[in-house]
């Protein structure tokens, strides 16, 4: 326990050191020459800027990095330091080729989250190339996202109306623990969601605002058989949050939920102690294993970092469901909460539904490895990386007996990935490493030693997620690895004060050679994490197919276009698309009508999207081959309206038109 004391000393004094040094060397003196001038709200209290370094560090790597991101240029140099070894390579020497030529296609599918632009990104291994975007959380005007009345629905019914979101955690749907290519699954850490994203189409097809909770950061499928999505409610707040009890800590919880992948319903939820962060599951779909800060349970953050110890806890879904279908829980909201707290009832004897695990002070992300043994939990606060035996926590009557290993891999671990022989990478958030180290040797030595680290490899700057090929699979490919840079600083041409992130792409092979960091890629902000599958694991549609909608919206022929009144103040206008001309060239409606507009575009082949722009009545559909949409407006004001085709469909695309009438109501 002194070890891991002396280590978090030593990481907010090195933190605060490179702050420190960060300070001194901002170029623009306007912006720090006047140290009194300098003052932040944090937690209710208004600090200096000494007051705001020490909070900083102590509150956590990420949190200290965002809110330095945000009120100061670039770190200089010396806040990376490379002084562990190898020094890193600044690019391909050795031919690992990761550029794809003209014509050719990438091995893998690499799905980005968006942090807090909200949408999913999918980019090709290993070009780094872009190919789409997914809107999920965000409207996406280019895509129609939220402007047609089926997706402005789903975002503000199910979605609780939000006009945006923080995906942090991308996840594939499994069978039999290999991806089965159906959906991904991506939490909204800003307003409580998980949303559903459907790979046969590539568009988002659901959303659920989980009840009780106020954040979902991490975000998981059970394996190997997603039988639920799960999700850690991060925050704490009192429940019912209703304005009372707000500084009362007994009043306050943290909620992990399950969610049904089909019905996209929360059926179940386990009320813990302490906060909780990111999850994974093992590979048997027995445990969940979720990291946790705040074991001393303090409402204001300036107490959530007293304690030099946190734990992980180990949900047993089994134990939990059983609790569940005996009626032990207290409903709210119409979702059965059982009590996973560590007095509770249901946390006595032999089958606790919650094992809580002491690990040093506020660990941060937590992967179980390919084989399913271990699940790795970083130490952020403390430089180590701990390892939990999943086939002893079940056996051992003190948790803290199945912890395997504890190498020592260097400042701001924050997150783990493998190659699939024997390796684990963990992103070094305060040293801009990646550390790359032996998993059988970590779990036979001391815990707190170095001796497992086999190499390092610089990388530019300030990494969170990093992740190598299906490593979160029972099976990892090996070869890449992208690590997730958070500050790109001084890495790409100026582009003013908001600085792209950096991805950059690492040949790591088989894992007997040595790493090589192999190309830089700037990312909009703000990606957390990415998850890869193999192309052959993923079969989207090239157009849609109608019976996919068949009841639910019409298919809108030639000879169906034509306006239907419906009562004085309503018309359905149904219209075909086509190259290069609507089903209709006009029509005709009254002023003040609400207008529900159809249209199919009924092209058979691939990759001729029409677009329905309506000049002033915010009207804006996207529509793919074969695919039907509908939007509902109201004609305001009377007059010509020159209907037009976003989308570059043919040579007569300009000429893609249409007139609406709006005659006066008299
Ligand atoms: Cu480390 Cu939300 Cu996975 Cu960001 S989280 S980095
Ligand atoms: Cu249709 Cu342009």
């Amino acid at each position: 326990m002194s070890e891991d004391n002396t280590d978090t000393e030593r990481f907010v004094e090195e933190h605060e050191r490179q702050i420190n040094d960060l300070l001194q060397d901002v170029e623009d003196p306007a912006q720090t020459s006047d140290d009194d001038g300098f003052s932040m709200q944090l937690g209710g209290l208004e600090l200096g800027r000494r007051d705001f370094m020490k909070a900083g560090a102590a509150a956590g790597v990420a949190s200290a990095a965002g809110a330095l991101a945000g009120c100061q240029t670039a770190l200089p140099d010396s806040a990376t330091p490379n002084d562990s070894g190898d020094g890193g390579s600044q690019g391909s020497s050795s031919g690992h080729g990761h550029l794809v030529a003209p014509g050719e296609k990438d091995e893998y599918y690499g799905f980005w989250s968006g942090g807090h632009s909200g949408e999913i990104r999918i980019i090709g291994i290993p070009s780094m190339r872009e190919l789409q975007r997914i809107p999920v959380f965000n409207t996406e005007a280019a895509r129609g996202y939220g402007y047609d009345d089926q997706t402005t629905e789903m975002l503000e019914n199910e979605g609780g109306g939000y006009t945006w979101g923080d995906n942090h955690h991308p996840n594939l749907s499994e069978t039999d623990g290999e991806y089965d290519g159906e959906y991904l699954y991506v939490n909204d850490k800003a307003n409580g969601r998980i949303a559903r994203v459907n790979l046969k189409y590539f568009e988002t097809d659901a959303i659920v605002d989980v009840p009780n909770v106020q954040s979902v950061h991490g975000c998981t499928v059970l394996s190997p058989d997603t039988k639920y999505i799960l999700g850690n409610g991060e925050f704490r707040t009192p429940l019912p949050n209703d304005g009372r009890d707000v500084n009362d800590p007994d009043k306050y919880t943290a909620l992990f939920s399950a969610v049904d992948p089909e019905s996209m319903e929360t059926v179940w939820q386990v009320k813990v102690d302490g906060n909780l962060d990111i999850v994974d599951t093992g590979k048997e779909g027995r445990w969940a294993i979720a990291s946790c800060y705040n074991s001393e349970e303090a409402v204001e953050i300036q107490g959530m970092t007293h304690d030099d110890r946190d734990y992980a806890k180990v949900f047993d879904i089994p134990a939990i469901e059983e609790a569940v279908d005996a009626g032990e829980y207290e409903e709210i909201n119409g979702v059965p909460v059982v009590d996973g707290t560590r007095d509770s009832d249901l946390n006595e004897g032999d089958d606790p539904l919650v094992r809580y695990v002491s690990t040093p002070k506020s660990p941060h992300c937590v992967e179980v490895g390919p084989d399913g043994k271990y699940a790795f939990i970083a130490g952020k606060l403390s430089p180590t990386v701990t390892m939990l035996d999943l086939d002893k926590i079940g056996e051992v009557d003190d948790p803290s007996d199945a912890v395997a290993g504890r190498p020592k891999v260097g400042l701001g671990p924050l997150h783990t990935t493998f190659d699939g022989n024997g390796h684990a990478y963990t992103s070094l958030f305060i040293d801009s490493q990646v550390a790359k180290w032996d998993i059988e040797e970590a779990a036979n030595a001391e815990l707190g030693s170095s001796d497992p680290v086999i190499e390092k490899q610089d990388v530019h700057y300030n990494p969170g997620h990093i992740q190598a090929l299906e490593a979160m699979t029972t099976d990892p490919d090996g070869e890449w690895l992208v690590s997730l840079n958070k500050l790109s600083k001084d890495r790409f041409l100026p582009v003013g004060p908001i600085h792209p992130d950096n991805d950059q792409l690492i040949h790591i092979g088989d894992g007997e050679k040595e790493m090589e960091l192999v190309a830089d890629h700037p990312a909009y902000p703000e990606p957390h994490d990415c998850i890869f599958a193999h192309k052959d694991k993923i079969d989207p549609a090239t157009t849609w197919d109608r019976e996919d909608y068949e009841g639910e919206k019409p298919f809108v022929t030639e000879e169906d276009s034509g306006v239907e009144r419906i009562d004085e103040e309503t018309v359905h206008v149904k219209a075909s698309s086509k190259r290069s001309e609507y089903g209709m060239f006009d029509f005709t409606v009254k002023e003040g009508d609400e207008v529900r507009l159809t249209m199919t575009n009924v092209e058979g082949v691939r990759d001729i999207i029409h677009g329905v722009a309506i000049p002033e009545h915010d009207v804006n559909l996207a529509i793919a081959p074969q695919d039907t949409r509908e939007v509902t407006f109201t004609a305001d004001d009377p007059g010509v309206y020159w209907i037009y085709c976003t989308y570059f469909c043919s040579a007569l695309h300009l000429e893609m038109r249409s007139r609406m009438i709006v005659e006066p109501r008299d």
